[in-house]
């Protein structure tokens, strides 16, 4: 059974400081310490909106993820927690957390796009947290959503980047839920009493026209709706009074609205049972070592000055796992002859057959753990590898025949050897008890079994 992650507290996942994103190996070497799948929880939002505080949820814990009660931004870059699934035996829950989007004190925001395209890329859940109702001002700010097709591309020859491309990404973007916090209006529309759901959808509905306004009206809600083809929507009442809402963490959930508690409830059963294990184009499943990976790939093409590229990230995890896969199938192969083989061989064909069947099954283990081999590059590689393996096994077997003829002659011989230095054979008849001699100890040399090729 695949190891259970058990991480006290979350950890910085991505550090963004002196407007530089950097990766923190720290999380990097627990991402690599995991091989089940996972399923990843993102949340994203204005800062000072209680992202953290809902994703403490999320961990089942009281604390967890860093709270500020201060009017000051508080969570920096991207944090990581991962767990046991609650509900998905042999699965890990990553829940990531980031920093608040457009904090005044910041000035540049130029990260602000990194951090929300970065979320979407590694998220198979993606929370878009906002505080009120969804009125034009929260679409205005999701603007981020509208330059996602500038920040990350799907393919990585040149391609047209518009909305209506954005078929290449949506099989591989995140379920979409928003959260609205401190809701406090009925969810009513012309007298009838409506869902959450049905509400967003009603704030995502486009406006005909084609003037100017329209447009900027319509661009946001056309970017939603054809990114996040699944969308879910959220809300929350105010979980407490004014003085119980800056020191959240320390009280007890029975103080706290009960009615809160209960959407609380409702979200984490959802994002639990609905949310699905991160995978990538080709059906590949996220596990650990691969979300180490793309975590790094993306990183480093955004502070080359590149826009992250999905297939890339594809194609690099490929590469890994496939010089990974073609190592695994070599050692197998050298095991397995080694084990088997019994040197030197009588025949070339003994070691032949040997080697085929090794081979085989060591393809089969290439096979298994290797994807996205384009045009069989690694199994080429494999191949090249195994002939030469098995050209050092008959060459290994030829010098141990060599050795062990040597070692044969010189036993059997050495004494005839030793008695005509010593004269022996100078006498009458001496010559034909020499032949003689040498007759039978090659008969016996032939005999011998277990001589090799040699
Ligand atoms: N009004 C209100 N306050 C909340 C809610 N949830 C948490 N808070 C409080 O709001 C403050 C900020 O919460 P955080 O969870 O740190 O908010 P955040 O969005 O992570 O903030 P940044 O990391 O700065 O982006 C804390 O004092 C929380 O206790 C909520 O639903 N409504
Ligand atoms: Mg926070």
């Amino acid at each position: 059974m695949a190891s259970e992650i058990h991480m006290p507290g979350p950890v910085c996942l991505i550090e963004n400081s002196n407007k530089k994103l950097v990766v923190n190996q720290e999380a990097l070497e627990i991402l690599s310490a995991f091989q089940q799948p996972v399923v990843v929880v993102a949340i994203v939002g204005f800062y000072r909106t209680g992202k953290s505080y809902l994703m403490n949820k999320l961990a089942g814990k009281q604390k967890g993820f860093s709270l500020g009660s201060t009017v000051q931004s508080h969570t920096k870059g991207i944090w990581m927690w991962c767990m046991p699934h609650p509900q998905k035996p042999e699965h890990t829950l990553v829940l990531l957390d980031t920093e608040g989007l457009e904090d005044i004190e910041k000035g540049d925001n130029q990260n602000d796009c990194w951090i929300f395209a970065l979320a979407v890329l590694l998220s198979s859940t993606f929370i878009y947290n906002s505080i009120g109702t969804i009125n034009q001002q929260a679409m205005d700010q999701l603007h981020y959503v509208t330059e996602l097709t500038d920040l990350i591309k799907s393919k990585s020859s040149p391609q047209q980047s518009d909305v209506d491309n954005s078929a290449n990404f949506v099989g591989f973007f995140p379920i979409f839920v928003w959260t609205l916090r401190d809701f406090s209006l009925d969810l009513e529309f012309d007298g009838e009493s409506i869902t959450p759901d049905e509400y967003l959808e009603t704030a995502l509905a486009l406006r005909k026209g084609t003037d100017e306004n329209t447009k900027k009206f319509n661009m946001p809600r056309l970017c939603i709706r054809k990114f996040f083809p699944k969308r879910k929507c959220f809300i929350f009442d105010r979980p407490g009074n004014r003085r119980q809402l800056s020191k959240l963490e320390s009280i007890q959930e029975d103080q706290l609205n009960k009615e809160f508690l209960e959407q609380v409830e409702e979200f984490t059963s959802y994002i639990f049972s609905y949310s699905d294990v991160k995978t990538l184009s080709g059906g590949i499943t996220v596990n650990g070592p691969r979300l180490k990976c793309l975590v790094q790939t993306y990183v480093s093409a955004i502070c080359s000055g590149e826009l992250p590229c999905m297939e890339n990230a594809v194609l690099t995890l490929a590469q890994i796992e496939n010089s990974a896969a073609v190592q695994n199938a070599i050692t197998y192969y050298e095991e397995q002859m080694n084990q088997k083989i019994q040197m030197p061989t009588e025949t070339l064909q003994e070691l032949l057959d040997l080697h085929r069947t090794c081979e085989r099954e060591a393809i089969g283990v290439f096979m298994k753990n290797s994807f996205k081999d384009v045009d069989q590059k690694f199994q080429t590689e494999l191949g090249t590898q195994l002939e030469a393996k098995r050209d050092a096994f008959v060459k290994k077997n030829m010098d141990m025949s060599s050795a062990h003829c040597s070692d044969l002659l010189e036993g059997l011989f050495g004494p005839v050897e030793e008695e005509v230095k010593q004269g022996t054979f100078y006498k009458p008849g001496g010559y034909y008890l020499f032949l003689q001699r040498k007759q039978e100890l090659e008969k016996k040399y032939i005999q011998t079994p277990g001589k090799g090729l040699q």
